[in-house]
């Protein structure tokens, strides 16, 4: 493989030989003004500026405040050098377009990034500032709703470590994904202001704002727009940048997130007529295009307004892109040689239509030369296979909002059908299936048509999921343009989820190898000869030991719950769906409860079964699941019989912050969707670095998984791909719940109200989902070769040093998952992008 290789020269070791904060002061000092290495008193200084308070007085909140401030007083210098060698050396610029960038907290990442810990940790002790303290007071920045949202997050922070000139473009939602309470068991939204108070992290840039004209009025109520046709109105979209902080600190790219608002500001005719709300409201409306994350991540709903919020980034963000592009000088023949864009899923695919105005509205071009432009210059990736996932959008809502657009869409769909008859005379089904322009039940244009003609690169994100896209999803597109179709198996950061999150076993590997794992993380390879080295699975056992004990002490505090750090913590986190299958694991656990029951001498190793994750609100089904999962879990924690060998939590709220706590605390991995159906999944990657043993189906990244670590270090189950999509004429599963009795058991004992005495008929609807509609995600088909692989699990746990070995095996072999891996493929196959080293 070709690869853009990351840098290796280890910015942590320079700082160690360095001369104490002084000399790392100095480092970050680039422009005219020079950091004299005097100047320690950033922290203080902010206290007293920026809020007007002796710092013996500032409370948690401030302190958080002046210290990211202090922070990014000495990026400042780096961001903007940065900025200033891309706009000399006018290299090829890559913008990554996305609706979610899943952030989460930024302090302690940034702090890391810039080498700055020994000068930090220093200042903290000397200032007498209590760091963890400090650090619980930042918001998590929750601008997304799982996967696709963190996967941004961590390609953007790979792009800045391997120098590669950047932008992130995505919306600056008032509020994140909702903070999910659990009362009585279930789930309920409360809104997330993260922005409540002033985000020391964050530069507004109200001199680069951008003008989008809109074809019509909009008024929104509760979500629902009102469209005033025929009165043209326009949107502003106000940057507010953000630090994207490379590894070594040297690169700092911009997450660039655009902020909805209106020219009218205050009407004063209106104002002075007396309406005062009239004068505001055309503010207020125009504001909530950017005041909420839609928090739906599988069914399209609400729609309206997000159809906005997607027109909106676009808009924005290519404008931004050609005016950059213009500014340094280049002629528009040269788009694609200096610009690609990457569309994170169909969300920003009116891209295409957008650009192809820009150039023929605009710049004047000629269709064939703005087509061909705007095909070299995108890039999209899906990341779903689920139909109901891929977008469509009434041809309504773009007469009445982009017109101009839709006129484009309908000659892109003229031209590209022309080609499809003539390449298949006669073949309407065909022309009909690839049509842009849905004609039934009503007129729909379809966002993946569009994405995969006006881009050259289609890219799924693991091998099966690319493979399937490839041959079911959308055959007839592949067909077509085989050469535009292609594989990047998604990554995490290395830095986010092993350096910072799990500082023990990242001391331990660096001890082993050295630091260069940081940046190449397939040196951890060579740990996997000391699989057999019993010293060395001792200190790794401490360290996963130490990892666990930090999270059971931060959960305590958190939510008040006792866990056994000597028990197995067999965890599964995501978003709660049918095809992800937490109700497998939920009847598993009743399985495993009624074994104990049943056999009180049972000799097994303890278990604590951890959940996390949120529902769509509306996805009724998904909150009843979390339901059962608390309703099980209360029943057998309070049964006294259970007490130090089963436990189950639902942990509130999944956020990445607690993931940073609880992946490195965890034994066991749970990855058992439906074969076929998650595209990857990312956390198994996380997991699999800190040394969790994967239970998974043959599905997405997992099967990567098992390739570089080896089929006899995971505990693969269940049906493959194929198997699930030969089974859909004849699975039965009443047949399951009739022949095998732990299956039945459980069921019975589930649908008898045993867990819920109030209200027994509760869970009816997941008993009509398994048992009277098909269980069309085949939990009962897959349960015994599951409840199989878990005993497989459970003996081995009983073996300590078997257990450490794999586990070790698993951290050297997950060198593949590095986002910076990914980002190498896209840079040398899609993006033609390469790194600009900043001095
Ligand atoms: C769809 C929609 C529909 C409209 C409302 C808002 C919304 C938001 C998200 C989505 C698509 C979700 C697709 C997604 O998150 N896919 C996940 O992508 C991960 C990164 O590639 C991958 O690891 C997961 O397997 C995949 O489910």
């Amino acid at each position: 493989m070709s690869r853009t290789s990351p840098r290796t020269k280890n910015p942590l070791a320079e700082a160690r030989d360095g001369d104490g904060p002084a000399g790392l002061l100095a480092r970050y000092g680039c422009g005219p003004v020079k950091f004299t290495g005097n100047d320690d008193a950033l922290y203080e200084r902010r206290l007293v500026f920026d809020h007007v308070l002796d710092p013996a007085d500032a409370g948690p909140r401030e302190r958080f405040e002046a210290v990211a401030s202090a922070i990014r007083d000495i990026l400042s210098q780096h961001w903007v050098c940065t900025q200033r060698e891309y706009d000399a050396k006018n290299p090829k610029q890559v913008y990554y377009l996305s609706m979610e960038f899943l952030i989460g907290r930024s302090l302690a990442n940034n702090v890391i990034n810039l080498a700055l810990s020994p000068l930090v940790d220093a200042a903290a002790r000397e200032k007498g500032l209590e760091l963890a303290e400090i650090l619980e007071q930042e918001p998590d920045a929750g601008l997304g709703n799982g996967g696709l949202g963190r996967l941004a997050a961590c390609f953007i922070e790979s792009m800045a470590t391997m120098a590669i000139p950047a932008v992130g473009y995505g919306l600056r939602y008032d509020y994140g994904i909702f903070r999910q309470e659990i009362r009585d068991g279930s789930q309920v939204e409360q809104a997330d202001h993260w922005l409540a108070r002033p985000d020391p992290w964050e530069v507004q840039r109200p001199g680069e704002t951008v003008n989008v004209p809109l074809g019509s009025r909009f008024e929104a109520h509760r979500g629902v727009i009102t469209v005033h046709r025929g009165q043209p109105s326009h949107l502003l979209g106000i940057p507010h940048d953000r630090p994207v902080v490379g590894f070594g600190g040297r690169t700092i790219n911009t997450l660039r997130l655009w902020q909805a608002s209106t020219p009218d500001v205050f009407d004063f005719g209106e104002f002075s007529g007396g309406d005062f709300f009239g004068a505001v409201s055309d503010r207020i409306l125009a504001e909530t295009v950017s005041r909420v994350l839609y928090p739906d991540d599988s069914t399209p709903r609400g729609r309206s307004l997000r159809f906005v919020q997607e027109y909106f980034l676009v808009a924005c963000s290519l404008a931004d892109i050609v005016a950059r592009f213009r500014r340094r000088g280049n002629d528009w023949s040269t788009l694609a040689d200096k610009v690609a864009v990457q569309l994170n899923d169909t969300h920003p695919a009116m891209a295409v239509a957008e650009l192809m105005r820009i150039l023929l509205d605009g710049a004047k071009l000629g269709w064939d030369e703005a087509w061909d432009l705007t095909v070299r210059t995108l890039a999209y990736t899906n990341h779903t296979l689920l139909p109901e996932a891929l977008e469509k959008w009434p041809v309504e809502m773009f007469e009445a909002l982009i017109p101009r657009q839709l006129e484009i869409i309908y000659e892109i769909n003229r031209r590209f059908l022309d080609t499809v008859r003539a390449d298949h005379p006669g073949d309407d089904a065909k022309v009909a299936r690839m049509s842009l322009v849905e004609e039934t039940p009503s007129r729909q244009i379809r966002m993946a048509n569009l994405a995969i003609v006006g881009t050259h690169s289609t890219n799924g994100v693991a091998a099966i999921h690319s493979q399937l896209l490839r041959t079911r999803t959308v055959a007839d597109f592949a067909t077509m343009f085989p050469e535009r179709f292609s594989n990047k198996t998604n990554g995490v950061t290395p830095r986010r989820w092993l350096l910072l999150a799990n500082p023990d076993l990242a001391a331990l590997l660096t001890e082993a190898v050295g630091e260069s794992w940081v940046t190449d993380l397939a040196m951890l390879r060579r740990i996997v000869p000391l699989a057999d080295d019993s010293a060395f699975r001792e200190k790794f056992l401490a360290a996963k030991r130490s990892a666990k004990a930090r999270f059971v002490d931060w959960i305590k505090a958190r939510d008040g719950v006792t866990l056994d750090p000597d028990s197995i913590f067999d965890t599964q986190i995501k978003r709660i769906h049918e095809y992800k299958r937490q109700l497998l694991n939920i009847i598993h656990v009743v399985i495993a409860y009624n074994r104990l029951r049943d056999n009180p001498s049972l000799d097994v190793s303890p278990r604590t079964y951890l959940f996390a994750g949120k529902a769509a609100p509306a996805y009724r089904l998904a909150k009843l699941i979390i339901k059962l999962i608390n309703d099980v879990g209360s029943a057998v924690n309070r049964d006294p019989d259970m007490r130090g060998r089963l436990r189950v939590e639902f942990l509130p709220n999944y956020s990445v912050t607690l993931a940073e706590r609880l992946i490195p605390a965890s034994d066991v991995s749970e990855q058992i969707s439906t074969a076929g159906y998650e595209a990857s999944g990312t956390s198994s990657m996380k997991f699999m670095m800190n040394g969790a043993l994967t239970v998974g189906t043959r599905d997405g990244a997992t099967i990567e998984i098992a390739e570089e670590a080896g089929e006899e270090n995971v505990f693969l189950f269940g049906l493959t791909a194929e198997q699930v999509a030969e089974s859909r004429g004849w699975y039965d599963p009443r047949w399951h719940y009739e022949h095998e009795s732990e299956t039945r058991a459980a069921l019975d004992l589930i649908f008898s109200g045993h867990f819920n005495r109030q209200e027994p008929r509760l869970f009816d609807p997941i008993r009509d989902a398994l048992l009277a509609q098909g269980d069309y995600y085949l939990h009962l088909a897959d349960l015994t070769s599951y409840a199989a692989a878990q005993a497989r699990v459970c003996e081995l746990y009983a073996d300590r040093g078997a257990w450490g070995r794999k586990a070790i095996i698993n951290v050297g072999s997950s060198g593949k998952f590095s986002s910076d891996r990914t980002i190498a493929e896209y840079a040398a196959s899609i993006w033609k992008a390469v790194p600009v080293p900043i001095s």
